[in-house]
């Protein structure tokens, strides 16, 4: 047989996307800058699988002159790239934490951090720190862990958590996760507020869009289940097309691919074919409980975060041309949703 070949690039189709900010992202990140003023510590959460892409540089500049956290979540799901956290490490250095909702020793370090923070601050009301990032990255489920961790006479679950965008809708009330220490010197305690998901107002490329939403950072359904499992073909083949051989031999198409999943996984239609929607979402939340894989998503190679911090830095567009490519931009998800 001959020796397969996997296709070099995607090329996601122009009908994707570039925005995802809504009216309630919009009004979301006015509350959460109007709510600053007592505010210490922000711990911002990204997932990690794509550590620079569910980052929002305008959220960050909307926040910046107070302490920050960098929270990479989810890093359960991405762990087969050592080298991943040594690239984030020398973008952020030590205020940086790679946590996931099942290790406890993720939080603990957390915890240690928001200590020391808190100790600086030294408030006698109690230092508040809010939890920010995109939509669904897990920043309700980190403030529940928090609490239990710090508090563990309360156990119960204080923020919904969800697995799409647009769980939680507003800013919370304050939320103790540790309590006043006599000697530590943490005053009144520590206190967070969780707030709601706010998504960039731009993305770059519809490849980028395509990986939000495989993280279900946007809505179901605004791109197509099927260019989701497209580009996760893509992305599998490059890595090892091993990954899928309970399904089918290597292939780079997505057709075939989702004929034999159905094939195997009984996602049949009526009639008898394949039922290429359906195999597609087996595909999808296979791939997002770790089954398929667990990679990081975004380039983390040097070149790469160098652009990625040039770019944030120095953000190409002005003001106005930003405001007139989101207005195009939403047009179109308008359009689509
Ligand atoms: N595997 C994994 N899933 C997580 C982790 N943290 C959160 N989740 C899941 O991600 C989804 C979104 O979480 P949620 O806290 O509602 O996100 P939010 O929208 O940022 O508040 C939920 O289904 C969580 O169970 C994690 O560390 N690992
Ligand atoms: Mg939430």
């Amino acid at each position: 047989m001959a020796k397969f070949i996997p296709r070099q690039t995607f090329s996601a189709p122009n009908s994707i996307p570039k925005t995802y900010y809504l009216g309630h992202h919009a009004a979301g990140e006015a509350k959460i800058v109007k709510s600053l003023s007592n505010i210490s510590l922000i711990l911002e959460c990204r997932d990690f699988r794509l550590p620079l892409s569910t980052h929002n540089p305008q959220l960050e500049r909307a926040l910046a002159g107070r302490e920050r956290i960098v929270v990479y979540t989810k890093s359960d799901l991405g762990v087969d790239t050592p080298s991943a956290g040594d690239a984030l490490r020398r973008l952020y250095g030590d205020r940086l934490v790679f946590w996931d909702k099942h290790k406890a020793s993720a939080t603990k370090s957390l915890m240690k951090k928001v200590k020391e923070v808190a100790r600086a601050v030294d408030s006698l009301t109690g230092m508040r720190a809010l939890i920010v990032g995109m939509p669904n990255v897990g920043k309700s489920t980190l403030l529940n862990t928090l609490r239990r961790t710090g508090t563990p006479t309360r156990t119960a679950k204080v923020a919904k958590t969800g697995d799409q965008a647009g769980v939680t809708r507003k800013i919370g009330t304050p939320v103790r996760i540790l309590e006043s220490e006599d000697k530590g010197g943490v005053g009144d305690g520590v206190y967070v507020l969780d707030t709601p998901g706010i998504f960039q107002p731009y993305v770059d490329d519809g490849e980028t869009m395509i990986k939000i939403a495989l993280v279900q950072g946007i809505k179901k359904g605004l791109i197509p289940d099927e260019i989701l499992a497209d580009y996760l073909l893509f992305r599998m083949n490059l890595w090892n097309p091993e990954i899928y051989a309970r399904y089918c031999e290597p292939t780079n198409e997505v057709n075939e691919f989702l004929t034999a999943v159905a094939k195997k996984d009984g996602k049949i239609k009526t009639g008898g074919g394949p039922n290429w929607q359906e195999a597609a979402s087996r595909i999808l939340s296979q791939w997002r409980s770790g089954n398929l894989g667990k990679y990081v998503l975004d380039d983390l190679t040097e070149d790469a975060v160098q652009e990625y911090r040039t770019r944030m830095l120095e953000p190409k567009l002005s003001f106005n041309q930003a405001k007139k490519q989101q207005k195009l931009a939403r047009a179109q998800v308008k359009a689509g949703a």
